[in-house]
């Protein structure tokens, strides 16, 4: 497997916490967001999008973190990712939903640069960076205080830890208050002591920058 990857975007960061979890090797091929390599026509030739993660197995390339994370839990069951019974699988999708559908489109670095180009400066991106990840986190919150026993959804990593994860680590980035989600900053703490989570980490990249 191929992934690329960049080391503090969210959605590689999802899915190599999901290829950690799983035990499953792969090569990293970063590409440089900052530097604009994501709109390059060779990258455009990997991903109509232009976006990252793509995962490459065996020249079948993959795009959109969440399909992703099914197929992977469809061809390498163990450990499971989703729990078993359809109305906990349900919950898990729900919670990947908040962070994947409603918080991570609308905070990407496409949207920030817009936002830049219409005058916006760097404190009112912030601003608008928090209001979004404060809805998102308000809905979580009590669905990790129902649902979390350690982890966000039970006693065992689920898809809901790989995309609550990387949201924490941006909500941090940006300085937003996580004070009012102690439930939840509580399972993104638990998560990060795992191995496959500090495996995962920004820090840990080849392409990592200081
Ligand atoms: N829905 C897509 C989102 C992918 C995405 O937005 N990736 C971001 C990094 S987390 C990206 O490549 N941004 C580059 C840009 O905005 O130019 C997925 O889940 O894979």
């Amino acid at each position: 497997m191929k992934l690329y990857s960049a080391w503090r975007a969210s959605g590689p960061y999802r899915l190599r916490i999901a290829l950690a979890l799983k035990g499953l090797p792969y090569d990293y091929v970063p590409v440089d967001l900052v530097a604009g390599e994501q709109r390059s026509e060779a990258y455009g030739a990997v991903n109509a999008q232009h976006l990252v993660p793509t995962l490459d197995v065996d020249g079948e390339r993959m795009t959109q973190t969440l399909s992703i994370l099914e197929w992977l839990e469809e061809t390498h069951p163990e450990p499971a990712l989703l729990p078993k019974a359809p109305l906990d699988r349900q919950r898990v999708r729900a919670m990947c939903g908040v962070v994947a559908c409603d918080i991570h489109p609308v905070n990407n670095l496409r949207i920030l640069k817009q936002l830049s180009a219409f005058g916006i400066d760097e404190a009112g991106r912030s601003r608008w960076v928090a209001r979004w990840i404060d809805e998102g986190f308000s809905a979580l919150e009590p669905m990790i205080v129902r649902h979390g026993a350690g982890y966000a959804f039970g006693d065992t990593p689920t898809m809901a830890d790989c995309l609550l994860v990387p949201q924490i680590y941006n909500a941090n980035r940006f300085g937003v208050d996580l004070s009012p989600y102690p439930a939840l900053v509580a399972a993104g703490a638990h998560a990060l002591d795992h191995p496959a989570f500090k495996a995962a980490h920004p820090n840990l990249q080849p392409d990592a920058k200081a």
